[in-house]
């Protein structure tokens, strides 16, 4: 196995570029008030490298990774230390607090079946791993900006939306794509809270889930996905809220009707279906105009940008759409 451990001083300060990838984590480490625990471990997993989780399923998934990055997205910050995105998390479905990652790994996720259907040609009942090998994988960097303002830029592995598509064969009269969570009470502490309507469930228009930026997470940092980021799969749409990146996917449905989304259901006038980032329209309840990018170098106060920085390619997506809730 392949461990290098870089000290902290070998790694210079720049921006992420497709070819050079790095981290220096104790900064931000210390900034974000994680213990003295975390700090002292003795192998800081490289990107790209395998960390040591001695775990049958994890090992399993590592034969897909890692794949060949696309560098068409490019962004324009560092990546956020793999030890934040791992573990400062949403996941309500293992408590309505940041520290679920210890708690998500309950969940098992070999197997895992995938279910798709709806209006679609035929039905189509999988298993995860035989998705993922039929999928073209590669590797994306990209932003992500929750609606709550912190923001983190990340290298996923997985596959365009598209070939899901593709492969789903929807119908004609299918204009939305509904993707629910997984359900269960025994493993899922958060799902006994009744007056959350499980499980999380998430939509998209059909031309957006064709884009070619919406994409299906199954990798992270080189390696399979962790459980606390949704595995096995997750959506991941850099330029919508955080929220719309469903994880732990069971199910893709294709249908006439637009869904109301989980948090759209709780609180409409907060959350709505479609979800784009935009600085200029806040929150309910705060202002959206700035985000807290969680960077190697501590947290960092930066301006929000129209569609998460991402309007050159998804503004079109919108057009005639104008008299839309588009930015919340
Ligand atoms: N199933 C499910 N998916 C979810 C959530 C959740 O609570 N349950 N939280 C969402 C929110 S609000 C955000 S910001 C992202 C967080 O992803 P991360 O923890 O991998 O950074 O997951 C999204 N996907
Ligand atoms: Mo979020």
């Amino acid at each position: 196995m392949l461990i290098r451990i870089r000290k902290n001083w070998e790694i210079p300060e720049r921006e992420a570029t497709p070819q050079d990838i790095f981290y220096s984590r104790r900064s931000i480490l210390k900034n974000l008030g994680y213990s003295g625990a975390l700090l002292t471990s003795s192998i800081i997993p490289h990107y790209g490298m395998k960390s040591g989780v001695a775990n049958a399923s994890y090992r399993e998934g590592t034969k897909f990774y890692p794949v060949p990055r696309n560098s068409k997205y490019k962004i324009d910050r560092p990546i956020t230390p793999e030890e934040i995105a791992t573990k400062y998390n949403n996941y309500y479905e293992f408590g309505s607090h940041k520290k679920i990652w210890p708690l998500a790994q309950k969940l098992t996720v070999h197997p895992w079946q995938i279910l798709i259907n709806g209006l679609v040609e035929k039905e189509k009942l999988l298993d995860v791993d035989d998705l993922i090998r039929m999928m073209p994988l590669e590797e994306r960097l990209y932003r992500h900006r929750c609606v709550e303002r912190w923001s983190i830029a990340i290298p996923y592995s997985g596959f365009p939306l598209r070939n899901l598509l593709d492969y789903a064969a929807p119908l004609g009269s299918a204009k939305y794509l509904i993707m629910e969570s997984f359900m269960n009470l025994d493993l899922a502490l958060g799902q006994r809270q009744f007056w959350y309507p499980w499980p999380y469930l998430e939509g998209l228009a059909i031309d957006e889930a064709a884009h070619d930026l919406a994409f299906i997470a199954t990798g992270y940092y080189g390696k399979p996905i962790p459980k606390q980021n949704g595995a096995p799969l997750r959506l991941a749409v850099p330029w919508k809220y955080g929220f719309k990146h469903i994880k732990a996917i069971t199910k893709f449905t294709f249908s006439a009707e637009r869904p109301i989304s989980f948090w759209e259901s709780i609180a409409g006038n907060e959350y709505g279906f479609w979800a784009n980032v935009a600085g200029a329209v806040p929150h309910a309840r705060w202002s959206q105009s700035t985000e807290e990018f969680l960077g190697p170098n501590g947290k960092e106060i930066r301006t929000t940008k129209l569609y998460n920085g991402y309007a050159e390619f998804v503004s079109g997506l919108y057009r005639g759409r104008e008299s839309e809730s588009l930015f919340k």
